[in-house]
């Protein structure tokens, strides 16, 4: 299936679609929780940080019951009473474990009941009614979406757990094309104006849209995303403990967490080795760094004589073709093509430098969808002309400086769930999201 032609279907080949893709993300879904894990393992709280993953998977359904059933079909509510404790601005994370959450056996017939019926009604409802909820079925690709970001989320709670694995590496990884030192540097970014954003694409969240103009001065961009061999670099040169580099908050941050690598690693007989999903591992030199903060980033970025890139500048690197003078759905063009990108779970891990070369933008870069979710120096903020929709809880009450942006997936992002113009969200001091980055700098200054 390819989003990217979604938008040409008419609306059963959609349906058809959708309906086959409620079905993949359910699969993928069970497969992180009731398929792999006992009822202690889903019921309790590896980290203040994260729900317990019974939570995640009632939430998942209760969603699509309020937006499916009730908003797009009709259909009255068949357990109102439970909204409440699914509902993540009534309770946050912290508190989930100590609500009355339906049980995984109950909560697992609870979405089955509900996605019966989403299938029964999925016919009647209409695609082309006029209501901008269901046009083009875009109620039913933000629940594919919603559900699909869960199981990101579930895979870090997953990275948090101690105690036996439950997920296991694929035995052979087909998409992970083996990389090897590039040398491939940065690449000149030409100033001018490009389209930031999109008024067109069906899978858009209301935080992508409008499209609109930003004129963006000359800057380079590293080719690929920073790797492991390059952070520890940064620490063994003292980078967690020279003030020049860090922003203040950042300082602070160093100073009150006790935090001098990434999340998950640890110093063993010489060598950096890291947990991944309950085992331990040499820490790969090639791959892209992951489990770092906004902190981190920033700090190693001025380390290293550069800065992060802004928000338009990642996203002009990633999708504008200057020759064509449009923005592209994908760095390398309008369709999503497996093989181009690490996405959707294929290994649980980012791919090294020199990977996926064929995903490269239209200026070469590489790796901009996939491998790690990539900060940048931007505040989370609504584009002009900004409006919210379907309701100001998905993006609108996060818009402020607290928030810095990220931007194109990791790898354990599913293709439906992102494209040139997603953007994300955090705190700058989170890090168990699979979080990287990539250094910029202002064309004429710098090293
Ligand atoms: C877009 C990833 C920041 O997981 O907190 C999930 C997505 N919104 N349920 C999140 C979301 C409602 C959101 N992020
Ligand atoms: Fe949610």
């Amino acid at each position: 299936s390819s989003p990217g032609t979604a938008a040409g279907h008419d609306e059963e080949a959609l349906k058809e679609l959708i309906a086959d893709e409620l079905g993949a993300v359910r699969g993928r879904s069970l497969g992180l929780t009731t398929d792999v894990l006992a009822e202690a393992d889903l019921t309790a709280q590896v980290s203040p940080l994260m729900s317990p993953l019974v939570w995640d998977l009632a939430h998942i359904g209760n969603y699509e019951e309020l937006w499916l059933l009730r908003a797009a079909a009709g259909i009255e509510p068949m357990r109102p009473e439970i909204d409440g404790l699914y509902d993540a601005f009534e309770h946050p994370r912290a508190e989930r474990p100590s609500l009355p959450l339906l049980p995984p056996g109950e909560a697992r017939s609870y979405i089955e009941t509900v996605r019966a019926k989403v299938l029964d009604t999925l016919p009647s409802v209409r695609f082309d009614s006029g209501d901008p909820l269901t046009d083009g079925g875009f109620v039913y690709t933000m629940v594919v979406q919603h559900e699909h970001m869960h199981d990101e989320t579930m895979l870090a709670t997953h990275q948090l757990r101690k105690g036996a694995p439950a997920l296991l590496d694929p035995p052979a990884e087909p998409l992970q094309i083996p990389g090897g030192p590039t040398g491939a540097g940065e690449v000149l970014v030409e100033a001018g104006p490009f389209q930031m954003g999109t008024s067109d694409d069906p899978w858009a969240y209301d935080n992508e849209r409008p499209v609109h103009l930003v004129d963006v001065a000359a800057f380079y961009i590293d080719v690929e995303p920073v790797t492991n061999a390059e952070y520890a670099a940064f620490i063994e040169a003292g980078g967690y403990d020279d003030p020049r580099w860090w922003d203040p908050a950042g300082w602070d941050w160093r100073n009150s967490s006790g935090k001098r690598a990434p999340a998950f690693w640890t110093r063993d007989g010489g060598q950096w080795v890291r947990r991944r999903f309950g085992r331990v591992e040499p820490v790969p030199p090639g791959e892209a760094v992951q489990h770092v903060c906004w902190y981190e980033a920033d700090a190693y970025a001025r380390w290293a004589g550069k800065r992060l890139p802004t928000e338009a500048e990642w996203e002009k690197a990633a999708r504008w073709d200057p020759v064509t003078e449009h923005s592209r759905r994908y760095p390398w063009g309008e369709v999503y093509e497996e093989g181009r990108a690490n996405l959707g779970q294929q290994a649980l891990h980012p791919s090294e430098s020199g990977s996926y070369s064929s995903g490269a933008s239209a200026y070469g870069v590489r790796r901009l969808l996939g491998d790690v979710w990539e900060w940048t120096s931007s505040d989370f903020h609504g584009y002009p002309g900004f409006r919210s929709f379907p309701y100001k809880e998905y993006s609108e009450v996060f818009f402020g400086p607290e928030y810095k942006v990220l931007r194109g997936g990791s790898w354990a992002t599913h293709p439906l769930a992102i494209r040139g113009s997603f953007r994300n969200w955090d705190y700058p001091i989170r890090r168990q999201i699979f979080s990287g980055f990539r250094c910029a700098r202002s064309a004429g200054e710098g090293t």
